[in-house]
């Protein structure tokens, strides 16, 4: 059967990686990739699979309902995957505005969107692709998020992902729209941008740049690998119950700073450096504020009732990404010069000016 799938931030991250799966997978349905190319959108993420027959992209603003509506009638969209987001939770606290328009309005306005156009269409469904982070923040050995777990965000970023789970739910209750929801914990993977912990790190141990650990390191996250998030959202796009929410996790519970020592001895052996050379590169910097101290999701009900599981292990994953950076130092250098290069600069002044 054919169908009209758009993905918002296609051209991001997991977004890439999910078109990816999508046009590959089902070559009987037209991907259109919605994406606004912010700073974070990366066409160059999707060069393999960009000569498709069934892969188009349209470049637009979620925000703007007039376009996304006229999008919606012209492409006859009958299912969507919306992923495009502002994502990183230091920005959101330099600029909490940006969030609360792009993660909250533009939700809206695809919510909306939808609600007009498929009143009479019932083969649709609605995915909105959320994080733990909603949930807050967990003690240390403690509890693990599960799908009833209270809301309570912390941060501008984690608020606005939060409001706009609670918009998609409201047009489930009022308006029957067909939708299911999935809260992730941290990915890592390739085609990552490089302010995230992972590709910030391996891009500064390879030129040698400081490593700046928030705090004392402590913070636990939940590290899950891209590709097993992409299985995930195929699998609930299409079997997920209407109305339900999923939860996506690697039982993967690392503290940061032993991530980090993980990850510069990874690096250093594949550059041939010795070992434990780049641990001078640490440096411990101002916390972020209002950091959460711990994520872990229980994805039980994910594997009970549809069957899905990560596929290899951490170590394996880990690796493959750190080459994978390696192999792509251009990827790299296009996406770390210009706006990148001055973000940083503003962000950690005393540690860059040289
Ligand atoms: P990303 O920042 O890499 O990509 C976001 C994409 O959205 C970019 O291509 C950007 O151009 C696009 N975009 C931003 N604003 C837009 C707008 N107004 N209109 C159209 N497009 C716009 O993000 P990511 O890390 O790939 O995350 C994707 C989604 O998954 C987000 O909703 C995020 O909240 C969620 N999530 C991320 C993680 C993670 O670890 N990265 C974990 C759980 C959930
Ligand atoms: O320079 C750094 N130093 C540092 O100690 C950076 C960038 C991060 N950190 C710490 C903060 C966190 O405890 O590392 C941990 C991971 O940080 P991020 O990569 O910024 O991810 P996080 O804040 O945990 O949020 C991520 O996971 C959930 C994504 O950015 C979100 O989009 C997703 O929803």
């Amino acid at each position: 059967m054919q169908r009209n799938i758009l993905i918002t931030g296609g051209a991001g991250f997991i977004g890439s990686h999910v078109v990816r799966l999508f046009v590959n997978k089902y070559p009987n349905y037209q991907i259109y990739n919605l994406d606004e190319l912010t700073y974070a959108g990366n066409l160059a993420n999707l060069k393999d699979i960009e000569q498709k027959p069934n892969y188009h992209f349209i470049k637009a603003d979620i925000i703007d309902f007039e376009s996304i509506l006229n999008i919606f009638r012209e492409k006859q969209i009958c299912g969507v995957i919306h992923l495009a987001a502002e994502s990183h939770v230091d920005r959101s606290i330099k600029d909490p505005f940006t969030f609360a328009k792009t993660n909250v309005l533009g939700t809206l306005s695809l919510l909306q969107a939808s609600k007009i156009c498929w009143e009479n269409n019932k083969d649709t469904r609605f995915y909105h692709i959320s994080t733990d982070e909603v949930y807050g923040a967990l003690e240390m050995n403690t509890d693990l998020f599960t799908e009833e777990t209270k809301y309570s965000p912390h941060s501008p970023y984690s608020a606005s992902k939060a409001s706009s789970d609670h918009f998609v739910r409201a047009f489930y209750d009022t308006y029957e729209l067909n939708t299911v929801i999935s809260n992730c914990s941290n990915n890592y993977g390739p085609y990552q941008f490089p302010e995230k912990l992972i590709p910030l790190f391996i891009n500064n141990i390879v030129n040698e740049k400081p490593l700046p650990v928030y705090g004392k390191g402590e913070n636990v996250r939940d590290w899950l690998f891209v590709e097993d998030h992409a299985r995930a959202i195929d699998l609930i796009f299409h079997k997920g119950q209407t109305g339900e929410t999923y939860n996506i996790g690697g039982s993967n519970e690392w503290k940061n700073i032993d991530l980090i020592k993980e990850l510069i001895k990874i690096t250093d052996e594949l550059l041939h450096r010795p070992k434990g050379y780049s641990e001078k590169l640490i440096i411990y910097v101002t916390d972020r504020a209002g950091h959460d101290l711990r994520y872990a999701i229980d994805s039980t009900k994910l594997q009970r009732e549809l069957g899905w599981q990560p596929q290899q292990d951490f170590q394996t994953n880990l690796r493959l990404t750190v080459e994978w950076y390696l192999q792509n130092s251009d990827w790299l250098n296009n996406v770390t010069s210009g706006e990148y290069l001055n973000y940083y600069k503003t962000m950690y002044n005393e540690i860059y000016e040289n």
